[in-house]
């Protein structure tokens, strides 16, 4: 049913949902689909969180009504892309097929109203590491607990033989500063495949951080994530692109309790969570 209260767009970007995970924010998302409706949607990679769902089982009600949402839309005549990405790149064995009238591509290239031609496509395929040692993205989050226990037993340590409190917030600030070295390499990168591509802008995902910068004649655009800052990029009639924070609102009931989901990239833990706990697995 047309919602009256949807706002019209030309076209969505949303990206790393992780609809499989407890730390997707579906009802977010949800909300945020009705109020937002478009000629064609692009699912920039991550929707489907296969490494969660091998792990441990978690689909809620929820899940599934994102997914019936999006078929429904795809049916009342949105073309709706899906790009693969690394925690769903089962689907980049069926690339070029449809199902229920999405479209399943590795990448694709998006012509603006304005002209603009982009390239839209995940982000994990530069990733050396995510991509050669999958095992290592794995370690990352037990290495950090690890790495957050082993603080706890020096910090009690060094109180019994009276030495100093050794802060973690000197580690941590190192980690950021990787982190922002990291998404800095991450744009980089893109923005270079964008130029090979022969196009103005570079559309993706993967790092969780909404962001739209220009590096020289390139547009490197980021979709964000549901799993903790609800951002998606939204095109205007006229070509112009808008990054959406969706706000929490107060008519969605409060979502589960958050589990802090680590984003680790070589090594580098990207995201900060509020409530740090971590799944059993
Ligand atoms: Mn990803």
């Amino acid at each position: 049913m047309p919602s009256h209260a949807a706002k019209q767009y030309r076209t969505l970007f949303i990206s790393d949902v992780h609809l499989g995970s407890k730390a997707a924010k579906a009802e977010f998302l949800i909300d945020f689909l009705r109020h937002h409706e478009a000629e064609t949607i692009f699912l920039v990679g991550d929707i489907v969180d296969g490494w969660r769902l091998r792990r441990s089982w978690h689909w809620p009600q929820l899940h599934n009504d994102v997914v019936q949402k999006l078929l429904r839309q795809a049916r009342k005549g949105t073309r709706i892309t899906y790009i693969a990405g690394n925690h769903d790149e089962f689907l980049r064995m069926f690339q070029g097929t449809h199902f229920g009238g999405i479209v399943v591509a590795d990448r694709a290239i998006h012509v603006g109203a304005d002209g603009k031609r982009y390239l839209i496509i995940h982000g994990d395929q530069f990733d050396t590491v995510v991509m050669n040692a999958r095992w290592l993205a794995y370690l990352g989050d037990r290495a950090y607990e690890l790495a957050m226990f082993a603080n706890r037993a020096v910090a009690r340590a060094r109180k019994a033989m009276g030495l100093p409190y050794w802060s973690l917030s000197s580690w941590a600030k190192v980690k950021v500063k990787q982190a922002v070295n990291f998404i800095g390499a991450f744009q980089d990168v893109l923005t270079e495949e964008a130029r090979r591509s022969e196009v103005d802008g570079v559309i993706c995902g993967h790092i969780h951080h909404a962001t739209m910068e220009s590096f020289g004649t390139v547009d490197y655009i980021n979709t964000g994530d549901w799993v903790e800052s609800c951002t998606a990029v939204v095109e205007h009639f006229d070509g112009r692109m808008e990054i959406i924070h969706w706000p929490h609102t107060k008519s969605a009931t409060p979502p589960a309790p958050e589990v802090f989901v680590p984003l680790v990239i070589n090594g580098h833990l990207l995201n900060q969570g509020k409530g740090r706990t971590f799944e059993a697995a």
